[in-house]
């Protein structure tokens, strides 16, 4: 089946396309390997949370868990009334995030099969201690309202690619290539965020550098899954009240950058053992390698 695509933004020579029936192979070369972009129309059509996840479901199960956001507790019950009735003046506090595998493990069902387009995912794997991720969150739920602004511009800790999958309402992205890194500020103690904040209003007087992006903004809609390739600056706001699920996939293709992340976290935190370390992955990269070749996860 040939792939069906629809133009959704495009500025200078970056061009984000949505693409349905896209073949594993398209996918790898053009985005995977070529760290690139896209949205996938289908990529989560086997999901039950397709259809499951919405207010209601959430309202009506689980009004009395508790989540966090920037230190404040909140009644999950009292968020999804303010998401619902949210407005740019007063929009609901975000992100509202909920851990799957540790807090909603009930739902893990919902978000399987794990598509395709993020496999193979060496996140899991046994050769690979946990410790390394430095406790990035790999499988949230996000909730959001009108006007809720994702607090800063960033790409995805330890290099980890994203799968942004929405499943209810619309949400804009705006996205900025690696390549335009020199222009973006990164925070000195916090590479992957960056400090011009307010990416609709940058502060150019502080930030003059940051004049030379071409931030490219584009709305992902119910179905729809954002692949947000590893080193991509990425921010995002909710249009309407809003529900996705986000994943990390972690293989080949962002190896050496995931491998420069722990390299620089391991020469901070313990630089003795930041040779060993390297040495461990780069054999663990290899070795996955071949397995992988073969269409075997370990
Ligand atoms: O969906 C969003 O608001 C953006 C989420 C995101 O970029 C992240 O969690 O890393
Ligand atoms: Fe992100």
């Amino acid at each position: 089946m040939a792939t069906r695509v629809v133009e959704l933004a495009c500025r200078n020579d970056i061009l984000v396309e949505k693409k349905y029936g896209m073949s594993y192979d398209e996918f790898a070369e053009k985005h995977l390997f070529a760290n690139y972009p896209v949205v996938i129309g289908d990529a989560g059509d086997a999901w039950t949370a397709k259809s499951k996840f919405t207010p209601e479901f959430f309202r009506k199960n689980y009004s009395d868990r508790t989540v966090e956001i920037a230190r404040k507790t909140y009644n999950l019950g009292e968020y999804i009334d303010w998401m619902l009735t949210g407005t740019e003046e007063n929009p609901a506090p975000y992100p509202c995030t909920l851990q799957i595998e540790q807090e909603y493990p009930e739902l893990l069902p919902d978000v399987l099969p794990r598509f395709n387009y993020a496999l193979p995912d060496r996140i899991n794997s046994k050769l690979l201690p946990r410790r390394f991720l430095s406790g990035a969150n790999t499988l949230e739920i996000f909730f959001g309202g009108p006007g809720a602004l994702f607090p800063y511009v960033h790409y995805d800790y330890m290099s980890l690619h994203a799968y942004i999958t929405q499943l209810y309402g619309q949400k804009e992205f705006t996205v900025i290539p690696p390549t335009q890194t020199p222009y973006v500020y990164p925070n000195p103690d916090d590479l992957w965020v960056s400090q011009v904040n307010d990416i609709y209003k940058p502060d150019l007087e502080k930030y003059p550098l940051f004049a030379k992006t071409t931030p490219v903004s584009f709305v992902v809609g119910p179905g729809e899954t954002l692949f947000i390739p590893c080193g991509w600056w990425h921010t995002a706001r909710s249009l309407t009240p809003t529900i996705s699920v986000a994943l990390d996939c972690l293989n080949a293709s962002n190896w050496k950058n995931f491998m420069q992340e722990v390299d620089r976290n391991m020469l901070q935190r313990r630089p003795k053992l930041a040779g060993a370390v390297h040495t461990y992955l780069s054999v663990v990269g290899s070795v996955l390698g071949m397995f992988e070749k073969v269409g075997v996860s370990i």
